[in-house]
């Protein structure tokens, strides 16, 4: 069956997904030196998510995100220079060198704002589209979140507050099984967060989060209901997350999951798997490798950079800190 994307867009959803992965890569190579001085949640496995949702989408859109942002962040924004100068704490990075990897944000790229505190940034999200409404735009506001935000408070208020209000916010769900070391039977009430989520007027969805394509048209369709009839979406993706909860180890030895099998492990694998697509159909080993190569020279030429850079001035002690 032939992809629905022509070979450049797909050639540019590889180049994402390459780009988040290679830069981690290199946040697990460099980490051990103990100069990026910030816990750092990992996206490895998770990157399909915000690459398939946000591909197409209009540059108005506005993202709020958790700590495990940097898919987000590189998707938005493609800076690296920015990204790695941060966490090495410097005055050149995104946030100053003040925020570290927990709170990256870009809004002049639509990433208004991340958080530490599961579930805090999705009723921004739903302030952000009350203000759309309120001012007749048609921006839509997405609330990306775990399946640990379920548990909040926050979250149903949020959404019962948006949909009694029709508002166009996308709320995405990136269940991965597990608030740290709690898979979601240990912790939720409800059966089926979709069958539950169904009682509400919102449009919804549910995909594979570690497909790339199919993250992607899911979104479109729903975003396309969302348009026709006005209420929020909301989209269930379930993805892998393939690292430690936070910090850059594997921690299949930690009890309380296993290791994958092997040929699992591809298909869980959001780059692998695409890779694996793009290779039996439109795209040569050439036109991939060249790809890789272009993201490897970027994020050699950032951390360099980042590395040169200097410390924040003690006299930046109080600025841009608002708590
Ligand atoms: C309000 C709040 N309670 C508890 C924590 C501690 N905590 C940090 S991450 C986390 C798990 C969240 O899981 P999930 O939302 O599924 O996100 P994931 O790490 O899987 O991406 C918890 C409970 C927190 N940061 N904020
Ligand atoms: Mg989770």
């Amino acid at each position: 069956m032939k992809s629905r994307f022509g070979k450049d867009e797909l050639l540019y959803l590889y180049r994402k997904l390459v780009l988040i992965r290679q830069a981690e890569e290199k946040v697990r190579e460099e980490y051990g030196n103990d100069a990026m001085k910030t816990p750092v949640h990992l996206s490895i496995g998770q990157e399909a998510i915000p690459v398939g949702v946000l591909f197409g989408l209009p540059e108005t859109t506005k993202c709020f995100g958790t700590y495990r942002n940097h898919a987000l962040y590189l998707m938005l924004t493609d800076d690296t220079d920015g990204f790695f100068a941060e966490l090495y704490g410097k005055a050149t990075g995104v946030g100053r060198g003040k925020v570290g990897s927990m709170h990256l944000s870009a809004p002049e790229s639509g990433l208004v704002a991340t958080s530490a505190i599961v579930g805090t940034t999705i009723p921004l999200a739903v302030g952000a589209a009350f203000a759309a409404k309120y001012k007749k735009l048609d921006d839509v506001a997405i609330a990306f979140f775990g399946d640990g935000a379920l548990e909040e408070g926050s979250f149903w208020e949020s959404i019962n507050f948006a949909c009694l209000h029709r508002l166009r916010i996308l709320f995405v769900c990136e269940d991965n099984n597990l608030a740290i070391h709690a898979s979601a039977g240990e912790r939720q009430g409800f059966r089926s967060i979709s069958e539950t989520v169904e009682g509400f007027e919102c449009h919804c969805g549910s995909g594979d989060g570690s497909d790339v394509q199919e993250v992607s048209m899911v979104t479109r369709q729903i975003v396309e209901r969302m348009a026709e009839q006005p209420k929020p979406g909301f989209l269930h993706l379930t993805y892998f997350r393939f690292l430690e909860h936070v910090g850059i180890a594997e921690d299949f030895n930690a009890g309380y999951r296993s290791r994958p099998a092997f040929a699992e492990m591809i298909s869980l694998d959001p780059v692998l798997r695409f890779e694996k697509a793009l290779l039996e159909k439109e795209c040569s080993g050439d036109d991939l490798r060249a790809i890789r190569m272009e993201v490897d020279g970027k994020i050699a030429k950032s951390i360099q950079a980042a590395k040169l850079a200097p410390f924040p001035a003690p006299s930046e002690l109080y600025t841009d800190v608002f708590a």
